[in-house]
Formats: structure tokens, C-alpha cells, sequence
């Protein structure tokens, strides 16, 4: 019925169908398109010595494929993850997965930490720090 009316001669039927296009035309504007990114969460974790942290990694948008998530980590001290590839396709993507590093024990006194990077292609990183709670 409401197509009909867009194409309707100028009367007040025809006035309705306009109304109703440019509510279409606002609807399609919004909300924008965000950039498809790499989530990780949370942003920081505290990992006490010798201990280990978890935190989740997911995608922001459904990839044509699969998709591997890259990791880099700079820091201080210590530290051990598992020999984890994690790998995302069209089914899984929104899943949070989760992905535990370990805090090394050592013999210094101060809170080392870890910054790691979790990238992907065509999907914009995101990074998560580590920081120990030195024990000693
Ligand atoms: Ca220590
Ligand atoms: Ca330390």
C-alpha cells in the first residue's frame, strides 16, 4: 500500500508517500557503519606473580572467511602464554574467546607488565595490558 502511494498523482495520498520516503531515508542513515575491529576485553588485567590472567578476544564484524588473530607483546619481566592460534570465521566471530597469559615468578620487586597486540587483517588491533602483582 505504501509504495502505491509514491507513485501516486500530487493529492494528499501522495503527500502521505513522501512522509513515509523520508523516514525510509533516515532509517538506512542510521546508525553508521563502524570500522570492523579486533575486541578485546577488559583493556587491563592484574595478574599476581607466578599466577595466570584471562582475557577475551572476539570480532567486531562477520569476516567473509577465517580470520587469525596476531598477537605481539612488549613488556617487562616474565611471561608465558600457551601456544594458542586463535582463529575466527562466519559462525564464531562474536564469541569472546578467552586466552590466558602466565606471570613468570622473579626476583625482582616491582610489578613487571605486558602490553599484547591482537591484530587481524582488514580489521582494526586492539591491546590489552598485563600487569604483575609482584609478591616478593
Ligand atoms: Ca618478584
Ligand atoms: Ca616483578
Amino acid at each position: 500500500m505504501k509504495i502505491k502511494r509514491l507513485f501516486a498523482p500530487p493529492t494528499a495520498a501522495a503527500y502521505a508517500g513522501v512522509a513515509w520516503a523520508m523516514f525510509s531515508v533516515r532509517a538506512a542513515q542510521a546508525p553508521p557503519d563502524e570500522t570492523p575491529a579486533v575486541v578485546v576485553e577488559p583493556d587491563a588485567v592484574s595478574v599476581p606473580e607466578g599466577r595466570s590472567g584471562t582475557f577475551t578476544v572476539r570480532l567486531s564484524h562477520q569476516p567473509a572467511g577465517m580470520v587469525r588473530i596476531d598477537m605481539r607483546a612488549t613488556g617487562t619481566g616474565i611471561w608465558a602464554a600457551p601456544p594458542v592460534i586463535l582463529i575466527f570465521d562466519q559462525n564464531n566471530w562474536n564469541t569472546p574467546r578467552p586466552f590466558t597469559m602466565y606471570s613468570g615468578n622473579d626476583a625482582n620487586t616491582f610489578d613487571d607488565f605486558v602490553i599484547v597486540t591482537l591484530s587481524a587483517v582488514g580489521y582494526a588491533p586492539d591491546t590489552v595490558t598485563l600487569t604483575q602483582v609482584d609478591d616478593d
